[in-house]
């Protein structure tokens, strides 16, 4: 019995580890604008990557960037300011200096479409600066990323209006605990290993 539950929580640390983890936003608005944005990273010390999909836009350059809160109460307008854990200026996703948050500009083409994806370094789904529970916003307005001499462009990238947000939610899979993530509780971390093993040991058992 407890060599099948040590062995069956080796496997089942070894299958999540192999599995990206995944984050999901249903991206909607009053402007028309829906959407989706998945974003996966394989370990903490990989970069994310960001698949977008919206219609019903403007033709055009349209500010992208995570919002500090997933809070919808009063539509994209209550997520707050740009996710910026470190209080410094807003810039483009490639500057040294930007807000987490920056993901500079989404283009939509002729019929209101983008359909785009990338990879970016500073954004992440691991430890204290995860992204999971706050907002993808969608601008009317191009991000000038921080580069003219508009007064709200090194603190937006004077983007405009928010024509469509989610929250960034969990897709799959987050019960691997964060060990290799020294920013979290270390302390957490010998419980939820031994919480997710029981949990697949109960599973494989009662298979
Ligand atoms: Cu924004
Ligand atoms: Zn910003």
């Amino acid at each position: 019995m407890k060599v099948l539950v040590v062995l069956s929580a080796v496997l089942c640390v070894a299958l999540a580890k192999d599995q990206p983890k995944k984050a999901i936003v249903y991206l909607n608005g009053n402007a028309g604008v829906t959407g989706n944005v998945t974003i996966s990273q394989p370990s903490c010390t990989e970069p994310v990557f960001i698949e977008i999909n919206a219609v019903g836009l403007a033709p055009g350059k349209h500010g992208f960037h995570i919002h500090e809160k997933g809070d919808l109460t009063d539509g994209c307008a209550s997520t707050g300011g740009h996710y910026n854990p470190d209080k410094v200026s807003h810039g483009a996703p490639n500057d040294q200096v930007r807000h987490v948050g920056d993901l500079g500009n989404i283009v939509a083409d002729e019929n209101g479409i983008a359909k785009t994806s990338y990879s970016d370094t500073v954004v992440s789904l691991y430890g204290a600066r995860s992204v999971i529970g706050r907002a993808i916003v969608i601008h009317a307005e191009v991000d000038d990323l921080g580069k003219t001499n508009h007064p709200d462009s090194l603190k937006t990238g004077n983007a405009g209006g928010r024509v469509a947000c989610g929250v960034i939610g969990i897709l799959a899979p987050f019960e691997e605990a964060e060990e290799e993530c020294s920013s979290g509780q270390p302390a957490l971390v010998f419980p939820a290993v031994t919480i997710f093993a029981s949990f697949c040991a109960a599973r494989m058992l009662v298979a």
